[in-house]
């Protein structure tokens, strides 16, 4: 038996502040921290703990896995946790954050299983204009929240009529229903290239953190305007900030922002959307509601949208303000001041060849080789010309553009500014003669003629991010 009195999770649970005192707990032991918090080499994290296990936060924070941290913590112990209250946190603490994750598509290739991340084979996506929902990439920091569409409540801050809550139900009643076909690419789409130029930090993506899907919803505009939105408002804030319903251990949630000149903008066209290609979205995707930025990059989509604020300030999170920047080839982890650079929003052009695999072997018999890929270009800009060649660059052709699905009328062209969708094309050419591999390169133009650049080593970045030089694949011919 011990010396130390028994405290139950209850008691343990009234000591989290300075005032009450700060306990904590660990391994079945309770320690009163009050005295150290103020030492604490971490800072004011410490109370995040307060009132409650210590091991889920030491995961997070490895430091603590040391004697030393041991042996300063047992000078702290006050009592043991009930046999009872242990039970039940030990089984809290195994259980598995991403265990009520949803089931995915097998043919997903993988990058990463918890959180999930993970794009179609190339060759699956540009079989269709519009990407089915399940082989949609997805690109997930933190476990897929469990969201119930009865209790579920947005909310609008920062504007004149005060806070806007909004159910589900009004979210979709209220509000026209818009439908907007946009196509949403991960900042870290083709990282895999960066890679093999110099190691980066981050998902090693191939060329399909890219697809397009038709969304339907609420704009944006108009559900700023019923908070109270006013050309008053344009003086004071520049920013309209999201808050995902995605939590870490911490209780920190997903979040970014975008410009408000975006976010209330006729021509936006940014969107609250609960549909997905027709559908409720798929929870991967959101469920219930996550915003459509077109022509914004993946990150600041939000997923599972429960704060909107119109602010003065970007948002603080992490995704907004210390990643998802992109800096020079020279610049490297200990030199990068991540304030110096802007947050990505609007992405440059961007184009892959997603038929034939890099590798691929062709047969002479076949005479031509048929080369498909998609294009699109950030900030409503058109994509208007492919230019493909088949030895390197040295000679090219204009390949076909396609926007609708095949058999079916194409889609009408945007307005100017407003071509949030990709194009796909492909190009048939004769195998040239003599040749024994092709290298097949891709690069695209869009409406402001902008263009890829040639080779990846000028825009490499340590964080692997904007990678988007002409696209290049081998193909080996078999006599
Ligand atoms: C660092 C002790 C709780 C977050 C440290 C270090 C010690 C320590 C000794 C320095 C480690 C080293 O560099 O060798 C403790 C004790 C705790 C406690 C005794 C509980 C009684 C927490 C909690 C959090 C936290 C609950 C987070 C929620 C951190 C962080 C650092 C740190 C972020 C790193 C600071 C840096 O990198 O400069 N802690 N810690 N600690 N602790 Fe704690
Ligand atoms: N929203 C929340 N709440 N949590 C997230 O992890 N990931 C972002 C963005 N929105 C993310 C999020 C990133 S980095 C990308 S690229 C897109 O969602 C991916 O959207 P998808 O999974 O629907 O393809
Ligand atoms: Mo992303």
């Amino acid at each position: 038996t011990s010396a130390f009195p028994i405290f139950s999770q209850e008691e343990v649970t009234r000591h989290r502040s300075l005032e009450d005192g700060v306990w904590v707990t660990y391994k079945g032991g309770v320690y009163d921290i009050t005295a150290f918090v103020a030492m604490h080499p971490g800072g004011d994290k410490i109370l995040l703990a307060a009132g409650g296990a210590l091991e889920p936060f030491w995961a997070l924070y490895a430091v603590h896995n040391q004697e030393h941290v041991l042996e300063m913590l047992s000078e702290y112990k006050v009592g043991e946790l009930s046999a009872e209250d242990l039970k039940k946190q030990k089984t809290i603490q195994t259980s598995d954050p991403y265990s009520s994750d949803p089931e995915r598509h097998p043919v997903l290739r993988i990058n990463n299983l918890k959180p999930f991340n993970a794009e179609p084979p190339p060759e699956i996506l540009s079989d269709s204009f519009i990407t089915p929902s399940a082989v949609f990439f997805k690109r997930n920091h933190l476990p897929v929240p469990q969201v119930d569409p009865a209790s579920y409540q947005l909310q609008v801050e920062g504007l004149p009529g005060g806070v806007l809550t909004l159910s589900l139900e009004e979210l979709k009643t209220r509000f026209t229903k818009h439908t907007v076909t946009a196509t949403l690419q991960c900042a870290g789409n083709r990282r895999s290239e960066m890679n093999k130029i110099k190691q980066v930090k981050g998902l090693n993506w191939g060329i399909a953190a890219i697809s397009n899907a038709t969304w339907g919803g609420a704009r944006l505009r108009d559900v700023l305007l019923a908070a109270g939105y006013g050309p008053d408002v344009a003086h004071r804030a520049f920013h309209v900030q999201f808050e995902g319903l995605d939590k870490d251990v911490t209780g920190t949630t997903y979040g970014a922002s975008i410009p408000l000149k975006k976010a209330v903008g006729e021509e936006g066209d940014v969107l609250l959307a609960y549909e997905m290609n027709g559908a409720d979205l798929p929870a991967d995707h959101g469920y219930p509601v996550r915003v459509v930025v077109p022509g914004t990059v993946g990150a600041r989509n939000v997923k599972w949208l429960g704060k909107i604020i119109v602010s003065a300030d970007e948002s603080s999170s992490h995704w907004q303000q210390n990643d998802y920047k992109g800096f020079s080839p020279g610049t490297d982890w200990d030199t990068v001041d991540f304030k110096s650079a802007p947050a990505i929003q609007e992405l440059p052009i961007q184009s892959a060849i997603t038929t034939p695999a890099d590798g691929a072997v062709v047969d002479r018999s076949l005479e031509e080789v048929a080369v498909k890929g998609y294009a699109w270009s950030g900030g409503g800009r058109e994509v208007v010309r492919v230019d493909v060649s088949l030895d390197g660059g040295k000679t090219w052709q204009v390949a076909k553009l396609r926007s609708g699905e095949k058999g079916q009328a194409p889609e009408p062209s945007p307005p100017p500014g407003r071509a949030w969708a990709w194009k796909l094309w492909e190009v048939t050419a004769p195998l040239p003669t003599g040749a024994e591999t092709l290298e097949i390169v891709c690069k695209a133009v869009d409406d402001s003629y902008n263009m890829q650049p040639d080779t990846v080593a000028p825009i490499w970045n340590l964080r692997g991010v904007l990678s988007n030089a002409w696209h290049r694949v081998t193909v080996k011919i078999r006599e």
